[in-house]
């Protein structure tokens, strides 16, 4: 069967030139990213920084190196008016001319870095927004709604790149030349499923739908449920989603009493919306328990959210949940 590489589905998918140039200086930030991974232990790059991000957390190096290649990849890119990044305090915001700029990209370098040092999947997280060429910096708390594609890099057995573009997601391997090769031209995430993702240590801290819904899955056949659930937790968000995208599920990270004064554990503007994005159009369902995902005004470029993902009609089974509380 012939190879239909990134440059030609953008082509294909009529990509507008200004959006496509985008995803292929993202595309590029991550076979870069993806090439530093597989080395960084001979390199001694695994490790902490010694630094913290504006979220307080520790960084890892590879965190900074990720975050140093996205922008190396999109500052030159004169389409792109302003970088805002998990790594990165303020947004990034680019001169341009009159006639250029317009972009705006929202991003997680290196998702999932606390597994780093076990070589287990990690991943980059990224969402395009559209802004004025004049004023970047004032519109880019946008609605996930507003999103005009969005995608993430998977870093494990093989390297994965996911784009959402008009409702469609597709999928695409990284191959040894470092073209991405379409591998699935449309996703579609089964609408019943038996399998859920959630950090079960942070029980105790869990609201009522959540512990609930939990409870309910526990039971198996002879719950309310009527089947026999599975539990997996990768614990890079990437790799989860991915799973899901490949075969269903759902993926929690609720609104929980630790969490609730920082407004939930995932990031609003780089993980979860682009995330919801790309669910939605596969035909799941993306919520945050009481409302859609993607409809959550932000107020600030790191706002945290909660975050409730996957196959619909398990989505929707939490939902009700949270209506009965
Ligand atoms: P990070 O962006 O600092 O890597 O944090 C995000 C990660 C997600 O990938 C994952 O789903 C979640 O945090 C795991 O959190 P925890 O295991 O601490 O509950
Ligand atoms: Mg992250």
């Amino acid at each position: 069967m012939a190879r239909t590489n990134l440059s030609e589905w953008l082509l294909h998918r009529q990509v507008p030139p200004k959006l496509a140039e985008t995803m292929t200086s993202v595309a590029a930030a991550c076979a870069e990213i993806a090439e530093v991974l597989r080395t960084a232990p001979i390199e001694g790059i695994s490790g902490v920084a010694g630094t913290t991000n504006v979220q307080g957390e520790d960084q890892k190096q590879l965190d900074v190196v990720s975050n140093d290649i996205f922008i190396e990849h999109l500052r030159p890119n004169r389409h792109v008016s302003a970088l805002v990044s998990e790594e990165l305090e303020e947004p990034l915001l680019f001169e341009r001319s009159a006639d250029e700029g317009g972009l705006a990209i929202a991003c997680d370098p290196l998702d999932g870095s606390s597994n780093l040092d076990v070589n287990v999947t990690v991943g980059s997280i990224f969402s395009f927004l559209e802004v004025p060429a004049d004023d970047p910096g004032a519109h880019l708390l946008q609605p996930g709604t507003e999103q005009i594609a969005a995608g993430y890099a998977a870093y494990g057995n093989s390297t994965s790149l996911v784009l959402v573009y008009q409702g469609q997601a597709s999928a695409f391997t990284l191959d040894a030349s470092g073209d991405f090769v379409l591998t699935a031209a449309t996703l579609t995430i089964p609408s019943e499923s038996a399998e859920y993702a959630i950090n079960a240590a942070r029980e105790r801290f869990w609201d009522e739908a959540t512990r609930t819904y939990v409870a309910d899955s526990v039971k198996g056949e002879d719950g309310p449920l009527g089947k026999r659930y599975n539990m997996r937790w990768v614990g890079s968000m990437v790799a989860d989603i991915h799973r899901i995208l490949m075969r269903g599920g759902v993926f929690l990270y609720p609104l929980d009493s630790e969490t609730v004064a920082k407004g939930g554990r995932l990031r609003l503007l780089y993980e979860a919306n682009p995330m919801a994005l790309i669910v939605e159009a596969a035909g799941g369902r993306a919520s945050t328990g009481p409302g859609r995902l993607l409809e959550a005004a932000p107020s600030s470029i790191h706002q945290r959210i909660p975050v409730i993902l996957g196959s619909s009609a398990e989505v929707e089974r939490i939902e009700r949940l949270y209506q009965q509380l």
